[in-house]
């Protein structure tokens, strides 16, 4: 396979991120490392087979990056100026969409000018796929920040395949209609051939949006437009890379990283485990006010349990996020202060991000699993934990609101805003007889073994090329 760029790609992924981080060597020398992650993996097979092509920003404001050849695809960067990533990424993207696709658990944020940005990276995106597809290449749109896509692209290129996907839920019309631009970003994505989203709530709250403009019809997965046009709109839940994530967990370096680490949190007989980018959608301060109350009442043993809890730096600048790191802190702090003993604290918190070795590590050792978002597209993370459990004796406490509870129907299932009934649950699956967990268990990695991120991206390639 060529090392130069190729003028132009059969199949293109057009993403806000490219799947390359930049390396810095000792001596100075600048190089880029594949990034870990689940679409990565799911997408390189693909490019590698076809010859493809990932446009996207490579993560420095004010910097324009030549196109480059990486791993057997090309790599094409899109400039984001510092006011881009202020008003497009922090501001429209996050500070609007984000809460407001989430159920509206944050107060969205409408500014004219974070909406003028969003419209004019969306264009730059599209330009760039314009300027790189081969006649009717495909070309896979993801996520919401760049919603608007779709309909630039198709506009500027009637002969492309364009499929579009939204990791994050969307929301009822009724939370949605508040957007003062709804119906640009309904029409903008209504470019599309093929819409994927994580769960069949979605694909419904979408359908009755789209139905709200002048001559749009639609039922049972699809939308007929005016210029009769038809869009097909189906769920594609996510997943992982389910025999890569179990083979790194059953590793021996994994195993000896297990061991140190359980001796390193002293050796408690029972570990409970969250692991989240800090964001408010992923429930972090109801799950550990949940776990101090049990550790207050003695429930849970701090002499001899322990909660892990990872948070990963997240939106740093945006300052909702800010503040939601400050309460976290806070919280931890004050569980840990009340305990009696000086040698360990019943909570172990670390906000930092960790590498995949040692992520897997720690889903080895523990006990029990706590993921409580308050919304979700799906989690990530719930997936991975039961794809390491190989022995079945553990537990998953999952939130109903994740998608991820619509596949992992055996989990316990918890309402992350009742903190009462999150105890209850916590300590129903702590005592659970080992057989039932084991039950629960082999279900739960059947689901994720039979659904990985292979099958995920050939459904939503095949329903798009009509193969
Ligand atoms: P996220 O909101 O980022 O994704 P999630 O699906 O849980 O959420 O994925 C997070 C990933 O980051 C997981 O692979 C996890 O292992 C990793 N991770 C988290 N904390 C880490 C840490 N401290 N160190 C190392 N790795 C860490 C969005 C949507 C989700 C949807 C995904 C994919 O919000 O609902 O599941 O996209 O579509």
């Amino acid at each position: 396979m060529s090392e130069t760029v190729q003028e132009k790609a059969s199949f293109i992924v057009v993403a806000n991120r490219l799947p390359v981080d930049r390396v810095i060597s000792e001596d100075g020398e600048e190089s880029w490392r594949t990034s870990p992650g689940g679409l990565v993996t799911a997408l390189e097979p693909v490019m590698q087979n076809r010859g493809g092509a990932w446009i996207g920003w490579h993560g420095a404001a004010d910097e324009k990056v030549e196109p480059f050849h990486h791993d057997g695809y090309d790599i094409i960067p899109v400039p984001l100026s510092s006011l881009d990533v202020e008003r497009f990424y922090e501001g429209f993207s996050n500070g609007t969409l984000w809460p407001l696709f989430h159920d509206c658990i944050a107060e969205p944020v409408f500014h004219r000018e974070w909406w003028d940005s969003f419209r004019e990276v969306n264009r730059r995106f599209a330009q760039a796929a314009a300027d790189h597809a081969e006649q009717g290449a495909t070309v896979w749109v993801q996520d919401y920040q760049l919603h608007l896509v779709p309909k630039m692209l198709r506009e500027m290129r009637p002969d492309l395949r364009i499929g579009f996907f939204l990791h994050i839920p969307f929301p009822p019309p009724e939370l949605f209609a508040r957007l003062p631009w709804r119906t640009e970003l309904v029409e903008g994505v209504l470019g599309s051939d093929l819409i994927g989203f994580q769960f069949p709530g979605c694909v419904s709250n979408f359908i009755r949006m789209a139905k709200r403009l002048p001559g749009v019809e639609g039922a049972r997965g699809r939308v007929h437009l005016p210029d009769g046009r038809m869009v097909a709109i189906k769920s594609f839940p996510i997943s992982i890379d389910a025999v890569g994530m179990r083979n790194l967990a059953t590793s021996p370096q994994v195993l000896a990283e297990a061991e140190n680490l359980r001796h390193e949190l002293g050796d408690p007989s029972t570990i409970l485990f969250g692991v989240d980018r800090l964001d408010y959608s992923k429930g972090l301060a109801s799950r550990v006010r949940a776990i101090g109350e049990l550790f207050e009442s003695r429930e849970l043993d701090p002499e001899h349990v322990v909660f892990l809890q990872l948070a990963t730096p997240s939106r740093e600048r945006v300052a909702e996020y800010r503040a939601l790191r400050d309460e976290i802190d806070l919280l931890v702090g004050r569980i840990n202060s009340k305990s009696t003993s000086l040698a360990r604290s019943p909570i172990a918190y670390r906000y930092t991000s960790v590498p995949r070795q040692t992520l897997a590590a720690m889903y080895q050792i523990a006990d029990l699993m706590v993921v409580t978002p308050l919304r979700d597209g799906m989690n990530l993370v719930a997936k991975e934990y039961v794809a390491c459990r190989s022995r079945n004796d553990s537990a998953l406490v999952l939130s109903e609101f994740a998608g991820a509870a619509l596949e992992l129907k055996q989990a316990y299932m918890v309402n992350p805003y009742d903190i009462d009934g999150m105890k209850a649950t916590i300590m129903q699956a702590l005592r659970e007889s080992p057989r039932v967990k084991a039950r629960k268990m082999r279900a739960m990695r059947k689901q994720v073994f039979d659904h990985d991120i292979d099958l995920w991206a050939g459904t939503f390639l095949s329903e798009l090329e009509g193969d």
